[in-house]
């Protein structure tokens, strides 16, 4: 019976994709536009807020026997993620696969609960200095997501201490505040049920370090993906972050879910994050076009990058977001405004990064 709940469950999707895809094929279908968190009117950002909370309300399709833990449809992609977390991190897939997961669930809050607009992107180069970090519009309790939690003393000598961060205990005010259970998630890769608060973690000396729009120009300066990916992804260490690291730490720090490898999609704002990562590579394919719509690389396997275990990923290489979308190929998500022609994706951004001389 649960088998065959999850079957049946994957053949709907499935041909909801398709028609969605045949819908987009017709000529006149225009890319959505993902404008910039701080640029949305107060009504969009509340019908965005709105629709994230419907996502989380919604039940999940997981099929109940995989785990206790996956509640809700915003759940099924947080599980997805913790699955995949070595296998879409450090290896060439990590900009396809952000990109499709992020797009997955603009759909999601378009579908399931009818939202209207894109999916918006928090351009940080826009809150550095550290001194502006945590007055950021994205933080503000009104009409953001909300702020830091209160401080809890860490370990200073445990090599986990985020440097800088001020906070690590429940979100005190915003949409999100005073849930004891909107994450039932991790931490790291527990998929078993654990009721807990949304927890930040503030640290506004790596934001400050790590986002200023110097560090975007190094990504954009990069020659091909290789370098691309490595300078936006960075090293394993706090020291040798890139722009990725950066809003995981700079918000998450070392005790919030932002900060947490496996389990980052719990805190809303990893949306609004990847988004910007995401038109990041899409600024730099924009510096060659032609090129860039098909230049993939990068290892297989976890920081693979002299290909000891494996060789690289290539255009056909699969992407796959769990129950919530249909698989697809790196090639599908090559072109963010393929819109069913050349590809799987429909959107566009209002502005990108310009590599300044
Ligand atoms: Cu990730």
């Amino acid at each position: 019976m649960q088998i065959s709940r999850g079957i049946f469950v994957n053949w709907v999707l499935a041909s909801a994709l398709c028609t969605n895809l045949l819908a987009s094929a017709h000529p006149r279908q225009k890319p959505i536009v993902r404008k910039e968190w701080r640029t949305l009117s107060k009504h969009e950002k509340s019908s965005y807020l709105r629709a994230v909370k419907c996502i989380l309300g919604k039940p999940a399709l997981t099929p109940a026997f995989n785990n206790t833990g996956v509640i809700s449809r915003y759940d099924d992609l947080v599980y997805t993620h913790i699955q995949q977390t070595f296998s879409m991190h450090y290896t060439g897939q990590f900009l396809a696969w952000h990109r499709y997961y992020v797009a997955t669930y603009e759909r999601m809050l378009r579908k399931e609960c009818g939202y209207k607009g894109a999916q918006p992107y928090w351009d940080w180069t826009l809150d550095t200095p550290a001194g502006n970090w945590a007055s950021s519009p994205v933080f503000d309790p009104m009409t953001g997501f909300g702020g830091n939690g209160d401080f809890i003393p860490g370990d200073p000598a445990s090599p986990f201490e985020v440097p800088g961060r001020s906070g690590g205990g429940c979100v005190k005010d915003g949409p999100f505040a005073g849930v004891p259970d909107l994450v039932h998630l991790g931490p790291q890769d527990s998929v078993t049920y654990n009721p807990q608060c949304l927890k930040r973690d503030l640290s506004p000396y790596f934001a400050g370090r790590y986002l200023a729009m110097n560090q975007t120009q190094l990504t954009l300066a990069a020659p091909d993906f290789g370098w691309f990916d490595r300078a936006v992804e960075g090293g394993p260490s706090f020291e040798a972050s890139g722009v990725h690291g950066g809003a995981h730490y700079g918000v998450g720090g070392a005790y919030g879910q932002m900060g947490d490898l496996y389990t980052s999609p719990a805190d809303p704002i990893f949306y609004l994050h990847h988004a910007n990562l995401d038109r990041v590579w899409w600024s730099w394919q924009k510096l060659n076009l032609q090129a860039r719509l098909t230049d993939i690389s990068g290892p297989i396997f976890l920081m693979d990058y002299d290909n000891l275990q494996g060789g690289n990923v290539t255009l056909d290489y699969p992407l796959s977001v769990g129950v919530s979308a249909v698989d697809v190929t790196v090639r599908d998500v090559m072109n963010i405004a393929g819109c069913g022609r050349k590809g799987a994706l429909c959107y566009e951004y209002d502005k990108v990064y310009k590599l300044q001389s």
